[in-house]
């Protein structure tokens, strides 16, 4: 394995030249596209008279002629490679113009420009532009871009860029182009260009100052039908930011382009996002209802950035926290607003506790801030996007959302423009509450989740009660001792009725221990602390599983009441793995079905919140509470528990299930969404079950269902009951929904999810199904993915068959798209949390991938620190 070199925050500096403008001209052929470059740029003033080479980045295309001011440069006049592109020494002011040739059809690195179907399309963020042309491919150079396509006008009939379109027409040939002009300065990471016979949806927005706004919704022909819910999040979300943040839109058009072929959900360049299609087209036929929320969050996302990442940038991408867990901390504010708020906090934090928290136990483990990369790609992680979220969410707790609003609105004013810092963001935070935040930007550069207990102690004769919290964090190859986190924590005192005796306040941790005195209170009340989960800390506290039971049922923080059940739930299934592992009998606790059942009975309140509260942790979250991974002795232990309420409460369920049934089936209103939640959770319970009379009412549904959620809630059921009810609805789903690629990409998930016996077979078999591409990665993510991430009994096979499987195709992978096979290959990076003979195992695939000749920057990264 060759070394590669790490990139260190300690060595930023300044770009020694600004570029003035840039003006693309793209002439596209059949099997290539020419692309020039026009550069107006400067020395920076402080180094004027200095001899200073001029570096740029370059990817591995060749340069076909270079012109400095109206001189052509010979081929040993410049330097070019396949990383740099430089010139010895520069005047002060200067114009550079290259020419260079790119294979937009052989890129499966997506990276670039590349090809999805007929589509030419680009993706920058965060250092493909450099594979376009030679540029200071980093974010701190913003420049006003222009930009002119030339292309046929049969095949390529629709010629998109960013900003405003300012001239276009006919050429001879059959050919046309279009100029575009983006008036605001920006990086290049935010740079798009497609092409391609699209279809558009059209709409208009008028902003709060009056201005008119065309919006644009591209797609492929047949599924320009699928829009308009992408378009109708986009003025809810246009809306939003303007009575929330006081953010209006600032371009008279703003483009979305949906694409088969992409490597993230979307990408927020200027005026023109271009989107994994998986993130807007949707109806309720093919699209369930977790998806439309999806589609809904990221919309917004991306619009958000328009503020939060465009108009003000990054210095350099160790801040990449910096747009994306502001961005992600707004959209899923706009969520909250939009929806259930409750339910929101509780899928965000189930989100961040089951891929943030593990993160922060393995390799990856990495500060909000990073100090050092090899590829940034590997760096758009949980902790920088999710806990980042979390930090941004701790301030505007400490200041409140009237000061959080001053503090953001100076961030706009004094930033616009320019490429800045988390100090920045933050020394603006701290300036208009006038705290001192600086133990608190510890959450930035020290890594790890604080682990934090919390204790109560009473006293009969003042009648007072202390809660004393501690917190600490296990070292990591980041820091070797942990020092204390600024920690805010909401906290409620409620009685045994039910009632508030103290309302919700905030408190603050800043020690290693820290204790709260509330005096004059009964003896038999219950803290209620962390409401609304007010810091990304692991939570362990003093409360029995009968306080649990209560807090479940009586707290008045939501969040907390679904904690108090997921919490229960562990316990129990800790309890079961410790059974299994003594080879004791299994049994379930009365409490846990006693309290499972009252909760039950609530059905007519809040359904959703309800689905959420009675919904098991997935295995994948459960195996972050045990030190050593028991991958049989989970998946037997939740099974138990599920089949045992599912016994128990049969008739329940069934009651439940009937009750919520009557929605509307293209409805996608809260309240319609709300009874499709818990009536297919009851339908999942009842389903583990598996026998004749269960099979036949989930048969019922996946044969009449009128939309999507309820036919893959049911399918997803079928698909572990057993060989035989699998191999009928397999076919049956495949040839129903064979023409649209997102349904089958389901289809390839559930069967790479199955619990049965012979799941690794079947996925092998579908890796040569004519759906199946490794080049596609919503294909990858269905199949190889799913498998690997999501089905732990199967991948951690004791034979280690499923490893092998995993690190040939992650291998195969890295030859295509190394981007993609990097973030699979996270799949074994808690390996050192299993057994002996697993972790032997899954190490020997890690080395393997290690003695490959060619891998990967970003395999290489991965491999090497799992490794370390
Ligand atoms: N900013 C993009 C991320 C692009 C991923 C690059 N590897 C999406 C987003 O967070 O909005
Ligand atoms: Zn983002």
């Amino acid at each position: 394995m060759n070394e590669h070199k790490k990139i260190h925050l300690k060595d930023y500096r300044p770009f020694e030249f600004i570029v003035d403008h840039v003006d693309l001209v793209f002439d596209i052929r059949d099997d290539h596209t020419r692309v020039t470059s026009k550069l107006k740029m400067k020395k920076d003033p402080a180094r004027a008279n200095e001899t200073t080479p001029l570096v740029l980045n370059k990817g591995t295309f060749d340069i076909i002629s270079v012109v400095a001011g109206d001189m052509v440069l010979l081929p040993g006049e410049y330097k070019s490679d396949d990383e740099i592109f430089s010139l010895v020494a520069t005047p002060d002011i200067f114009e550079l113009e290259i020419t260079n040739i790119l294979k937009p059809d052989e890129n499966t690195a997506l990276e670039g420009l590349y090809r999805s179907g007929s589509i030419l399309c680009t993706q920058c963020e965060a250092q493909g532009f450099r594979n376009i042309t030679p540029y200071p491919d980093r974010p701190d150079v913003m420049a006003p871009f222009s930009c002119t396509i030339v292309a046929d006008k049969t095949r390529y009939p629709v010629l998109l860029s960013n900003g405003n379109l300012v001239k276009s027409g006919d050429l001879d040939n059959n050919r046309h182009f279009a100029v575009w002009e983006d008036p605001f300065k920006k990086p290049c990471y935010l740079f798009a260009l497609v092409a391609g016979d699209l279809d558009v949806l059209e709409d208009r927005f008028t902003t709060a100052s009056g201005r008119d706004v065309a919006l644009k919704i591209y797609s492929e022909k047949e599924n320009i039908d699928r829009c308009s819910h992408a378009m109708t999040s986009l003025k809810q979300a246009m809306a939003w930011d303007e009575k929330r943040f006081g953010r209006e839109y600032d371009l008279d058009l703003y483009q979305i382009v949906a694409i088969n072929d992409f490597n993230a959900g979307a990408m927020e360049n200027k005026g023109l996002n271009i989107f994994n299609a998986k993130y807007v087209l949707a109806d309720p036929q093919t699209a369930t209802d977790d998806d439309f929320m999806g589609i809904q969050g990221v919309i917004a996302h991306e619009y958000f950035h328009n503020w939060t990442g465009n108009r003000i940038t990054l210095k350099n991408w160790f801040q990449l926290s910096l747009k994306e867990g502001l961005t992600v901390f707004r959209d899923q504010e706009f969520s909250s607003d939009m929806n259930s708020r409750p339910v929101q906090r509780i899928s965000d934090v189930k989100k961040l506790m089951a891929a943030q928290f593990p993160e922060d136990s393995g390799p990856m483990v990495h500060p909000v801030r990073p100090d050092a990369y090899i590829k940034m790609d590997n760096f758009y992680t949980m902790t920088v996007y999710e806990k980042g979220a979390e930090v941004i969410r701790m301030i505007y707790q400490l200041l409140g959302q009237a000061l959080f609003r001053t503090g953001m609105d100076l961030y706009f004013e004094k930033f616009d423009g320019m490429a800045v810092t988390l100090e920045d963001f933050v020394g603006v935070m701290a300036k208009v509450s006038g705290r001192n935040l600086d133990q608190f930007f510890r959450w930035y550069t020290q890594s790890g989740t604080p682990a934090v207990s919390m204790t109560r102690q009473y006293d009969e004769n003042t009648k007072s009660m202390s809660l004393t919290f501690t917190q600490a964090t296990s070292p990591d190859r980041n820091q070797s001792e942990k020092k204390p986190f600024h920690i805010p924590v909401r906290i409620a005192l409620i009685n045994r009725a039910g009632e508030t005796v103290k309302q919700d306040a905030l408190y603050e941790l800043t020690q290693e221990t820290d204790t709260f005195k509330f005096e004059n209170v009964p003896a038999d009340i219950y803290p209620s602390v962390f409401r609304e989960f007010t810091a990304p800390v692991r939570l362990t506290t003093d409360f029995s599983d009968q306080d649990l039971a209560f807090l479940m049922a009586r707290d008045t923080d939501p969040f907390n009441q679904w904690h108090a059940a997921q919490t229960l739930f562990v316990n129990e299934i800790k309890n079961l793995v410790t059974a299994i592992q003594a080879g004791n009998p299994m049994a379930v606790s009365a409490g846990l079905v006693n309290a499972f059942s009252l909760a039950l009975e609530e059905n007519q309140k809040d359904r959703a919140f309800l689905s959420r509260a009675l919904a098991l942790p997935q295995e994948t979250e459960i195996k972050d509470h045990f030190e050593i991974i028991d991958v049989e002795a989970i998946h037997q232990a939740r099974t138990f528990l599920k089949q045992t309420l599912a016994q128990k409460l049969t008739s329940e369920f069934k009651t439940v299930y009937e009750l919520c049934r009557s929605a509307n089936s293209d409805d996608i209103s809260g309240g319609a969404m709300a009874d499709r939640s818990l009536k297919n959770l009851c339908l999942s319970y009842l389903g583990s079950l598996a026998n004749n009379d269960v099979q036949d009412i989930v048969q019922k549904q996946f044969e009449h269902a009128g939309n999507m959620t309820d036919e893959f809630a049911a399918f997803k059921i079928l698909s572990h009951m057993n060989a035989d009810v699998r191999d009928k609805a397999c076919p049956a789903f495949y040839d129903k929904w064979q023409a649209r690629t997102l349904v089958i990409d389901k289809w390839f998930s559930v069967q790479a999810q199955s619990s049965l016996e012979d799941t690794l077979d079947q996925v092998k078999k579908l890796t040569t199904h004519k759906d199946f591409t490794m080049a596609n990665p919503n294909k990858v993510r269905a199949l190889i993915f799913a498998f690997a991430m999501n089905n732990p009994m199967h991948f951690h096979r004791v034979d280690g068959q499923g490893y092998e499987f995993t690190a040939e195709r992650i291998l195969m992978l890295d030859k295509i798209n190394p981007q993609t096979a990097a973030r699979l290959c996270s799949c074994f990076n808690l390996w050192k949390r299993y057994d002996e003979n697993r972790q032997a195992m899954m190490k020997k695939q890690l080395e393997t991938m290690a003695e490959q000749k060619e891998l990967s920057r970003n395999l290489y990264e991965i491999v090497s620190r799992a490794l370390e």
